[in-house]
């Protein structure tokens, strides 16, 4: 029995590798990263910052954040059998819109996936002249139906919480520019219905003591709704003479008020250490969008891109992860606020 409790349905045959023994790490890999390789399909050159969830009869499938051998980002279905090996569709993720009319963006990236009251909604980067944050509705993974975008541009990594709070929908944010924005911190909105979106509060912001999350910070998965409140994973970025370097942090809201930061971690629990995460078509990046994870167990994989080039997984438990970042907790600036 774990000390912290994960509050979700319970998820059969979840990937799992044990900390090697005597390892303190928080958060330890996969020994056979990365688990998606260069040119993984005919004419796609790399797939990278995705997201899976748990599907029929102990399967997966997830959607992932795919490029083109032309380097255009667009989204694609993969399904897998035990969440390592996945088979990918021969074609885009087509969308229509409410009335059944395609409507497919000229880019989509980064992909979030989170399953609310049995449906299955996608939220992505999307381009509506300039990046700003998609979503799209599915029951089926075949018909995906996009609804309004929540915010104008310029906004990147959206992720919604996996149940409403207070009756109301929320979602993270970060407002960027056009570009490779050298700003950016976690913002939450609320709406009744995915369509208005309001009560913008701020979350947390970059920096702290620790240079790796000082230029700015992004959501990552879907928060994880656990006894002690909602365990955030997410990216932050440090700004190098040689360009961004993007670590994995972790943080843990308030379940009833999430714009509060209860602990932050002032560690990163992932950084860019390996040959697949340092070198690849952008190096040194460590970049979060999924997370399986398991209440009976309290197991938690992760699926992170790595290096823009591939896919690759790490493990860690609830009661691991929640004690870490407690015992290296920092309080930084107001993120403890309301953030109003
Ligand atoms: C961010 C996003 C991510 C990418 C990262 C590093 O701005 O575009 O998709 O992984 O840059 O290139």
């Amino acid at each position: 029995m774990s000390k912290y409790l994960i509050l979700s349905e319970p998820i059969k045959n979840m990937p799992w590798q044990d900390r090697e023994l005597g390892s303190k790490a928080p958060v330890w890999r996969y020994a056979f990263n990365p688990i998606v390789k260069r040119n993984p399909v005919e004419g796609i050159a790399r797939i990278f910052n995705s997201a899976v969830v748990s599907w029929k009869d102990g399967t997966f499938i997830g959607v992932f954040r795919a490029e083109t051998v032309a380097t255009l980002p667009h989204l694609r279905v993969g399904r897998s059998d035990d969440g390592i090996h996945w088979i990918f569709e021969d074609h885009q993720l087509q969308m229509v819109d409410e009335s059944g009319k395609s409507w497919n963006p000229y880019y989509a990236y980064d992909p979030r996936v989170i399953k609310i009251d049995n449906v299955y909604y996608v939220v992505w980067c999307t381009e509506a002249h300039g990046p700003a944050i998609g979503v799209a509705k599915t029951t089926d993974f075949k018909t995906f139906v996009r609804i309004e975008n929540p915010f104008i541009p310029f906004n990147r990594n959206g992720v919604l919480f996996p149940r409403k709070i207070n009756g109301m929908y929320k979602i993270l944010s970060r407002a960027s520019d056009n570009g490779h924005t050298p700003f950016g911190d976690i913002f939450l909105s609320e709406s009744p219905d995915l369509v208005y979106w309001g009560k913008h509060r701020h979350v947390m912001e970059r920096g702290g003591n620790g240079w790796w999350q000082g230029l700015k910070i992004g959501g990552g998965p879907a928060p994880i709704e656990t006894s002690i409140g909602w365990l955030m994973l997410y990216h932050g970025v440090a700004n190098t003479c040689n360009g961004y370097v993007y670590s994995m942090g972790a943080a843990i809201l308030d379940i009833n008020e999430p714009s509060k930061v209860k602990y932050r971690c002032k560690n990163y629990i992932l950084t860019p250490e390996m040959p697949y995460e340092e070198t690849g078509f952008v190096p040194n990046v460590v970049f979060p969008c999924a997370t399986l994870h398991d209440p009976l167990t309290g197991r938690i994989a992760i699926y992170y891109g790595a290096a823009d080039s591939y896919v690759a997984l790490a493990f860690t438990t609830v009661d691991i992860l929640v004690d870490y970042i407690i015992e290296n907790h920092e309080s930084v600036g107001r993120d403890s606020e309301l953030g109003k």
